[in-house]
């Protein structure tokens, strides 16, 4: 069996449970949805609160995973910086401690001493996450995690989370927003060559339960690993009536030129993974993205599960500028261990050129097409 890939599993189970007694837990949703109440104190507060979800979930992968294989210690990435500053001016270093009680304590201090929050948190990093999954257990593909290196989006679709609506209705089967679309990633890709191989997409949020009203998950993966591809998924089939996933501020030039090929099945979500995500689930054709706003840790994981399905990821303004200089073969795909020169801090990891996301090349090219004779683009 393929440990690496159980490890990435297990810990997004374990992201996933943290994501969802945030919510759940009545002594930490409170602290996550006090939004007005209160002083100025309180308000900087309760920012950091929705922050330190973040940082702490991101901790715990790269915990997780770096104590199962340290070949991939100093090699795990991802959004978040574990330094922290609180609502008092204080830095503080977000981190797994070596006992439960540690943590607790850590956390405490970050927590402004709010002692049961910070015990329920530290409970659940230090948890045993049951995983039992034969399809998951089968792959034996052979690895070396010394030539890889990771990237974490501890929850995608910020936003959503915090807003936490339950009840959105969705869409020719794509929710528009909502917890639906706030979703843990994880990738794992070449060091050397920045192909993604390895895939780990989370849904903390898939369903609540009608009479005990809690979430219940839902977790995809995928591997694409010299020339051995599998998926938790089955490939999504070609459908007659094809539809496209946007940003809700997608150009309008973009909405235009695609609508024709999508005819009205042109449908708008939050969340980059979540958009990702539908492509995988066969709910959309295509994403496509005009823009800079998504990260290396968006994209990693759910471009690995779209390579293990036959699908990929493009740099969308490459791919244009290629299609438009009459050079029609399949654009070369996003890679993932390159920092953008000329840029900082976040910026550096942005794929900057937009991208478009699919499961089948004749989409890509289909969308390249639309596109390229679209004026402004
Ligand atoms: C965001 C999040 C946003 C998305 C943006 C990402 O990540 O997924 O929803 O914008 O690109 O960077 P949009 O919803 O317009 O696609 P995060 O929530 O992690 O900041
Ligand atoms: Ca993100
Ligand atoms: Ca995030």
């Amino acid at each position: 069996a393929m440990a690496l890939l159980r490890a990435l599993v297990r810990a997004s189970e374990k992201a996933a449970c943290i994501a969802q007694l945030c919510r759940q837990e009545d002594a930490l949703f409170q602290l996550l949805v006090e939004e007005k109440r209160g002083a100025d104190k309180n308000k900087r507060f309760v920012q950091d609160f929705k922050t330190l979800a973040d940082v702490l979930i991101q901790e715990v992968i790269k915990h997780d995973v770096g104590a199962e294989f340290p070949a991939l210690q100093g090699h795990i990435f991802g959004e978040e910086s574990n330094k922290f500053e609180n609502g008092l001016g204080e830095t503080l270093v977000v981190q797994v401690c070596g006992t439960e009680c540690d943590t607790a304590a850590l956390l405490a201090c970050v927590l402004d001493h709010n002692q049961a929050a910070a015990e329920l948190l530290a409970a659940a990093v230090h948890q045993e996450v049951p995983l039992e999954d034969p399809a998951l257990a089968a792959v034996a593909v052979a690895v070396s995690p010394e030539s890889m290196a990771i990237w974490i989006d501890p929850i995608d679709s910020t936003n959503q989370y915090i807003r936490g609506r339950g009840d959105v209705a969705p869409v020719g089967g794509i929710y528009p927003s909502g917890l639906r679309s706030a979703l843990v990633l994880i990738g794992a890709y070449d060091r050397h060559s920045g192909e993604p191989l390895l895939g780990v997409i989370n849904e903390p949020f898939y369903r609540q339960d009608p009479l005990t009203h809690r979430w219940q998950g839902k977790y995809h993966w995928g591997v694409s690993y010299q020339g051995t591809r599998l998926c938790s998924l089955p490939c999504p089939p070609l459908r007659p009536d094809p539809a496209a996933v946007l940003s809700g501020s997608e150009k309008p030039e973009v909405q235009q030129a695609l609508a024709p090929l999508y005819g009205g099945r042109l449908r708008f979500a939050s969340g980059a993974g979540y958009k990702m995500l539908c492509v995988i689930l066969g709910l959309a054709e295509a994403y496509v993205l005009s823009e800079g706003s998504t990260y290396k840790w968006d994209s990693c994981g759910p471009h690995a599960v779209l390579r293990a399905l036959g699908g990929g990821m493009v740099d969308l303004g490459a791919a244009l500028a290629g299609w438009r200089a009459g050079w029609h073969e399949p654009p070369p795909q996003l890679t993932y261990h390159r920092a953008a020169g000329g840029a900082a801090g976040a910026e550096r990891w942005a794929n900057h050129g937009g991208l478009v996301a699919f499961a089948h090349p004749e989409h890509l090219l289909a969308v390249l097409d639309a596109l390229a004779a679209a004026p402004g683009l």
